[in-house]
């Protein structure tokens, strides 16, 4: 059944060793988000929507296990929280604890390695006398890529039993050729110290849908005032800037300066005393402010603006869902693992073609201008227009569905009800009859194939549909369709090639890929539709 006692979560982390490190994860929980919670489960009972019939659900057993906020690790997330440190993960990392607890699950939660070990070991015995029972309702939540060596370590000769039972919050995400070890030696720069895990891609959770391969777990974007409150706050001729550190200012005058002309520059970013200086002199700063405080500033503003990092964080939705236009530096080219140092030794190839690609793709204008910053008359133009529409109240506070406690609450419950990695043939998700065969353009990837007839790449389904059949029925006029190549184990395969029409499959199950294209290839493109606001899950889904 459903869990809205607070006091039973927080006293869950309480036992944690390292409690004092939960401190900003406990104050977000606390404060006004959790009633949230509650009243999100209350409007799906209310309105019947999805899976809430209790019988239906299960009950399962978690061990969540938070890395990088041990001691050991040495990263002080904790401690630097109100200097200006990251705090993306920290809103996540939350979130995902509120919802599992919300939805009745058992937590275990720790971030120390020595009570990871006993847990482990406690779990590992279990499955391995009762696996047939047990794996389906144990589920491991583990934090960070490289926490996975010490933990397949523990695991040692459960390992292959425990290995199916993983998810790994993977901020950024993991593509195929990092994520297989065999591929990544082939290749110098595919070899990284987060790569070579060989799960199932979509066992990563990502911070946003970057990647269908993939899973998207997301988060909640945190809004303080009611709609009757915020209406009442006036919106003063002001903007508040994107960058809680002092380096991420860095060569931003003369780009702040034009914005300066037309608002008043707001920011709260962590100074010393003796630092305060190297800002604009036309900045008030406010230093870093509690989450009520931020969305105050946030609903009295017209502008929030990036400087170009952080990349992705929660910040642009924040201000978005306030009633702020985003203008959003555009990159060209696009910020890379292959180009940029904050990237390098990520598991992935992606390109960010901005800092803030969500806001860019799923969100747009007039909520957001995306824009080149080193092309000062093309900021100037677009403040002024983003200016007017928010004047002539043409910009209207906007939140995707994804990214609100229900909508969190129902895309973690589907994952937790309906993926199988330890029987996946079995248990295939979305059932076969949300998914249409599609055959790319050549050079094209399924990612953007599905795309293009408003589908998304569905990677569950690769396995199933790599057989000379589907060839068969898709190219029956084809004298090669009958007897595909076998056996190649290339990144944009099953595919076509477009000169000589023969017909590969995939050669290797790691290698399944929705973003992978190479010229000359048509890809075969498993794509299904999905939800509005929710693009994880379909109407099949659920
Ligand atoms: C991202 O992490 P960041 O922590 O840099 O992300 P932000 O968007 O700056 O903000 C995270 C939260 O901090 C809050 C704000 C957001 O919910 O409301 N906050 C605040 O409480 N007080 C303040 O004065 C200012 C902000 C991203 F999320 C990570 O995944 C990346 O690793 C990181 C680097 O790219 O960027």
């Amino acid at each position: 059944s459903w869990n809205k006692n607070l006091t039973q979560l927080l006293s869950l982390i309480n036992q944690s060793e390292s409690k004092d490190n939960y401190a900003w994860i406990m104050d977000r929980i606390e404060r006004s988000l959790w009633h949230l919670w509650s009243d999100a489960v209350v409007s799906f009972q209310r309105d019947k929507e999805f899976l809430l019939d209790n019988k239906m659900r299960s009950k399962r057993k978690i061990l969540i296990y938070l890395g990088f906020l041990s001691k050991k690790s040495g990263f002080r997330i904790q401690q630097s929280a109100t200097a200006g440190g990251p705090l993306g993960e920290l809103v996540q990392w939350s979130d995902i604890l509120s919802a599992l607890f919300t939805m009745g699950h058992e937590l275990i939660v720790t971030s120390e390695y020595e009570e990871l070990v006993g847990l482990v070991l406690c779990v590992c015995v279990c499955v391995c006398v009762c696996v047939i029972f047990i794996f389906r309702s144990v589920f491991f939540l583990c934090f960070f890529t490289s926490s996975l060596y010490l933990l397949s370590f523990v695991f040692s000769a459960s390992w292959f039993v425990c290995f199916c039972l993983l998810r790994i919050i993977d901020t950024f995400g993991t593509e195929a050729p990092y994520n297989s070890l065999t591929y990544s030696k082939k290749f110098k720069n595919l070899k990284t110290a987060w790569g070579g895990q060989e799960l199932d891609l979509r066992q990563f959770y990502t911070m946003f849908p970057h990647s269908p391969d993939n899973s998207f777990m997301g988060f909640v974007v945190e809004q303080h005032l009611n709609t009757t409150e915020s209406r009442s706050i006036e919106r003063k001729q002001q903007a508040l800037v994107y960058g809680k550190s002092l380096y991420m200012w860095s060569g931003m005058q003369d780009y702040l300066s034009v914005i300066s002309k037309h608002v008043e520059i707001h920011a709260t970013v962590f100074t010393n005393s003796n630092e305060a200086h190297l800002l604009p002199s036309f900045v008030h700063n406010h230093g870093i402010l509690s989450g009520p405080d931020l969305h105050r500033l946030l609903s009295e503003s017209k502008l929030f603006i990036g400087m170009g990092f952080p990349y992705e964080g929660p910040a642009p939705l924040e201000a978005i869902a306030a009633g702020c236009v985003f203008i959003n530096p555009k990159f060209n080219p696009p910020h890379s693992s292959l180009n940029t140092k904050f990237f390098k030794g990520k598991p992935t190839a992606r390109e960010l073609t901005s800092q803030h690609p969500y806001t860019e793709h799923f969100i747009s204008n007039p909520n957001v201008f995306t824009v080149d910053i080193s092309n000062l008359k093309e900021v100037e133009r677009v403040v002024k227009q983003a200016l007017q529409l928010i004047d002539t109240n043409k910009v209207k506070p906007y939140l995707p569905f994804e990214f609100t406690h229900k909508g969190m609450l129902q895309r973690l419950n589907a994952y937790m009800e309906h993926q199988d990695f330890c029987t996946p043939h079995k248990n295939i998700w979305p059932p076969v009859r949300a998914v249409r065969l599609l055959v790319s353009e050549s050079g094209q990837s399924c990612k953007d194939a599905c795309w293009s007839r408003n589908m998304t790449c569905e990677p569950s389904h690769f396995r199933r549909i790599n057989k000379p059949q589907t060839f068969e029925h898709l190219f029956s006029s084809s004298s090669s369709a009958a007897r595909p190549y076998t056996g190649e184990a290339e990144l944009h395969h099953p595919s076509v090639s477009e000169k000589l029409g023969t017909c590969y499959l995939q050669g290797d199950n790691l290698l399944f890929s929705c973003v992978s294209r190479t010229e000359g290839y048509l890809r075969v493109c498993p794509c299904r539709n999905f939800l509005r606001g929710q693009i994880a899950l379909c109407p099949d889904c659920l």
